[in-house]
C-alpha cells in the first residue's frame, strides 16, 4: 500500500487530496500543526482514515519527525499561510511559513531520504499569485513572475528552491503552478465563498447585505477535485517537471456574482452588494488566465466542472449548510 504525507490537511486542497489518495489505494498521514488544532476533529470526522501526524512547517525538527513516522513514499506540501489579503499585515509569518517552510520540507524529506531504490517523491504547491502584474496572457511554465504581494513573493522562493533542490540533489521534487480553485470546501475568506456564503443566506433571509472589494479583478477559477487529480498526476510521471494547472478562461468577480444570484433567482445584485475601500489590496493582480497545455499533453489532465457549474455546485452546498444550520437554531 503506497503512502503519502500531507501538509495542509485541514485546508480545501488537503481535504480533496486525502479522498483521492484514499480512493487510489494508498495510506495517508494528514500532519496537523498545533497542540490543539480546532480543524482537524471535524476533518477526522468526515476522513477517518487519515492518520494525524504532528508537525509545524515552522520547525524543522518536527518535520523530520513526521516524515520518519510517516515513511512515505510522496510527499505533499500543501500547508501554507494561503490568504493574499493577510499575508500583507503578516508578511514575515507569511515569508517563514510558505516561503522557509518549503524549504525545510525539503530538508526533512532529504534528511530521512526513502528507500534508495524508491526515493520519496515531493510536490510543492505553487501558484498563479507568482505571475501577479502579468508579462504574458496566457500564462505557461515559461512566463516570467512578478509576485504583487508577500505572499506571491513567498511562494516564489517556494518554487525556486524547490527547482533547485532538484537539480542539486537529484530529488524527485515538482510544483504545480495552480491557478485559482475553488469548491464548497474552500475558506470563507476567498472570495467565491464569501459570495456563494452571502448569496444562499439573502435568499434565506439570514443577512442583507454583501461588502466586497475590487469586482474587476479576473480570475481563472477552477473547481478544487479537479486541481489535487493534477497533483496527484504529476507524481506518477516518469520525470519531475513543473506544471501549470488551469482552466484557460478567465472570469471578473462581477460575472461571479451573475451566476451565483441567478442561481437563486435574483437578477440585479446591486440592491444588495456595497464596496469598501477595506477589501482593496495595497496592490492587486488584475488578470490571470493559464494555459495548461503542458499538463494536458504530458499527464492527459484537463478540467473536468465548468465555470458555471462550479458556481451552481456552490451555492447549492452553501444555501443546504446555511438551512440546515438556521433550523438547529430555531
Ligand atoms: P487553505 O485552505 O488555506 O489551507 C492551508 C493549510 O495550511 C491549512 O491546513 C493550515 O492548517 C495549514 N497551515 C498553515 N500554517 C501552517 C504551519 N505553520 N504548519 C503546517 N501547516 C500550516 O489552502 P488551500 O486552498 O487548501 O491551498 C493549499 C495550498 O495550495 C496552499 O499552499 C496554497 O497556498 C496553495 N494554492 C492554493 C490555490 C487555491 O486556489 N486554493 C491556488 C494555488 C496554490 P491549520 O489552519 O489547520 O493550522
Ligand atoms: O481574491 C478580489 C480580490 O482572496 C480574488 C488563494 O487561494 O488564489 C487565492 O488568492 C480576487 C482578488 O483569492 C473581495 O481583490 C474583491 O482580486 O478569493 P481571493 P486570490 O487572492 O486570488 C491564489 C491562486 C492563491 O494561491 C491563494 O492562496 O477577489 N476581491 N472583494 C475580494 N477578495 C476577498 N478575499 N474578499 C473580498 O471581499
Amino acid at each position: 500500500m503506497p503512502r503519502a504525507l500531507v501538509t495542509g490537511i485541514t485546508g480545501q486542497d488537503g481535504q480533496h487530496l486525502a479522498e483521492l489518495l484514499h480512493g487510489e489505494g494508498y495510506e495517508v498521514f494528514g500532519m496537523v500543526k498545533g497542540q490543539n488544532n480546532p480543524r482537524i476533529a471535524g476533518v477526522l470526522e468526515e476522513f477517518p482514515f487519515i492518520e494525524p501526524v504532528s508537525g509545524d512547517l515552522a520547525d524543522l525538527s518536527s518535520l523530520v519527525k513526521a516524515v520518519e513516522v510517516a515513511a512515505p513514499d510522496e510527499v505533499y506540501n500543501l500547508g501554507a499561510v494561503s490568504f493574499v489579503a493577510y499575508s500583507f499585515s503578516h508578511a514575515e509569518l507569511t515569508a517563514d511559513i510558505s516561503g522557509l517552510g518549503v524549504l525545510r520540507m525539503l530538508d526533512a524529506v532529504r534528511m530521512v531520504g526513502g528507500a534508495t531504490n524508491n526515493p520519496i517523491r515531493f510536490y510543492q504547491a505553487s501558484t498563479s499569485e507568482m505571475f501577479g502584474e502579468v508579462r504574458e496572457v496566457p500564462q505557461t511554465e515559461l512566463t516570467p513572475y512578478h509576485p504583487r504581494s508577500p505572499y506571491g513573493c513567498a511562494k516564489v522562493f517556494g518554487h525556486y528552491i524547490t527547482m533547485n533542490y532538484r537539480e542539486s540533489y537529484d530529488m524527485f521534487a515538482c510544483s504545480g503552478i495552480l491557478f485559482n480553485h475553488e469548491g464548497p470546501r474552500r475558506g470563507l475568506e476567498f472570495v467565491t465563498r464569501k459570495i456563494t456564503n452571502a448569496v444562499a443566506r439573502i435568499k434565506l433571509g439570514l443577512q442583507d447585505e454583501l461588502v466586497l472589494g475590487n469586482l474587476d479583478a479576473k480570475r481563472d477559477w477552477g473547481y478544487a477535485g479537479d486541481y489535487v487529480r493534477a497533483m496527484w498526476l504529476m507524481l506518477q510521471h516518469d520525470t519531475p517537471e513543473d506544471f501549470v494547472i488551469a482552466t484557460g478562461e478567465t472570469h471578473t468577480i462581477r460575472e461571479f456574482l451573475d451566476l451565483a444570484f441567478a442561481e437563486v433567482g435574483i437578477d440585479d445584485w446591486s440592491p444588495f452588494v456595497r464596496q469598501d475601500p477595506k477589501f482593496l489590496r495595497p496592490a492587486e493582480v488584475d488578470l490571470l488566465i493559464g494555459d495548461a497545455s503542458k499538463a494536458k499533453e504530458k499527464l492527459g489532465w484537463v478540467p473536468e466542472v465548468s465555470f458555471p457549474d462550479l458556481v451552481s455546485m456552490m451555492v447549492t452546498h452553501d444555501l443546504e449548510h446555511e438551512a440546515a444550520k438556521a433550523h438547529l437554531h430555531d
